[in-house]
């Protein structure tokens, strides 16, 4: 094939550094010498571990609520947005977790997007709902409700006291992936005529709490019930309850992972960080972070996950003893 003129005089190149110059005028890097891999023989642990205190979001979403008027804020929430630098959002690197107040007789607007989002409540009077497409969802403490991919939702707290809660959305996968799309509800907030207390969204905690404590396998202490059907596509929800005196130790994993405090208080310990938490609190676990959960009394957590994402994939896996034996 004869070179045409805006082919570069390759075969002129004296040196590597030369057709290396060459390269950069047709957009090409050399894959032998880039300065970082492109694989590597483990996962990188590109975010951190990382504990927010419900009390300080709690705090702050007051304040808000005299400064942040949802008329032109689509939300009134506080983003955990992992400590690393330059980072603005993700909490893990598939998923977000945020703090949400509406205030007594507010409401928060209808809206769609192809997120998928879940939220767990931590304050809530009755009266206080998730409307998901036209049906009022009742929220109460400890409540866990899904707004899967296109649903429309919007919240209402008709109660007299703020309702705070925890949502949870696989917006940073979105947001890597490419497909986003986000609409607002025509009417503002949807019209609702209609309770469910036995809406498929919400996973009440009067409903799987008795059963999470009725499981039969416990395992180092610990009770785990996976909340579903429904499921969603790319993260689960599972209830822990641990036990006084708990100390588990979960191994390395490519499964990135979002713990919030449902009851109780203990301890996350890490390699070289531990961090106490209690009740609403959220701890960040990403990939490939070995950790204990640790508890002296007993304690009632949420784990969120991308476990269903890394399977579908064939991407889960987890370090072995052996493997860890000769790291
Ligand atoms: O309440 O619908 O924290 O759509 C982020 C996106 C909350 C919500 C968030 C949302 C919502």
């Amino acid at each position: 094939m004869a070179p045409s003129q805006d082919t570069p005089p390759f075969a002129a190149a004296g040196s590597l550094p030369e057709l290396y110059q060459m390269l950069d005028e047709v957009q090409m890097k050399n894959g032998w010498n880039k300065p970082t891999p492109s694989l590597y023989p483990e996962p990188k642990q590109c975010f951190v571990p990382a504990r927010w205190r419900y009390e300080h979001a709690r705090a702050a979403l007051h304040k808000a609520g005299d400064l942040v008027d949802p008329k032109w804020a689509e939300r009134r929430n506080l983003i955990m947005a992992n400590p690393i630098p330059g980072n603005d959002y993700p909490t893990v690197s598939t998923l977000v977790g945020a703090y949400q107040m509406v205030k007594a007789g507010e409401t928060a607007r209808s809206h769609r997007h192809s997120p998928n989002a879940m939220r767990v409540v931590l304050e809530a009077a009755p009266g206080t709902y998730t409307i998901v497409d036209g049906v009022k969802v009742p929220m109460a403490p400890g409540d866990v409700l899904l707004t899967p991919n296109g649903c429309w939702h919007g919240h209402s707290n008709e109660s007299s006291t703020e309702s705070y809660w925890i949502d949870f959305l696989d917006a940073p996968l979105v947001q890597l992936l490419g497909p986003m799309f986000f609409e607002q509800h025509p009417d503002t907030l949807e019209r609702a005529d209609r309770v469910d207390l036995a809406s498929p969204m919400r996973f009440a905690f009067t409903d799987y709490y008795p059963r999470l404590l009725a499981a039969a396998e416990v395992r180092a202490g610990v009770r785990a019930l996976k909340l579903g059907p429904p499921e969603l596509r790319t993260f689960d929800r599972t209830v822990l309850h641990l036990q006084p005196g708990t100390r588990w130790a979960r191994p390395r994993s490519t499964i990135n992972r979002i713990y919030s405090v449902i009851r109780g208080q203990g301890r996350s310990e890490f390699a070289g960080i531990q961090f106490d938490w209690s009740g609403g609190d959220m701890i960040a676990v990403p990939s490939w972070y070995e950790h204990q959960l640790v508890c002296g009394q007993e304690a009632v957590l949420l784990e969120v996950s991308d476990e269903p994402l890394l399977k579908m994939l064939d991407w889960v896996r987890e370090q072995t003893p052996a493997e860890k034996e000769n790291a």
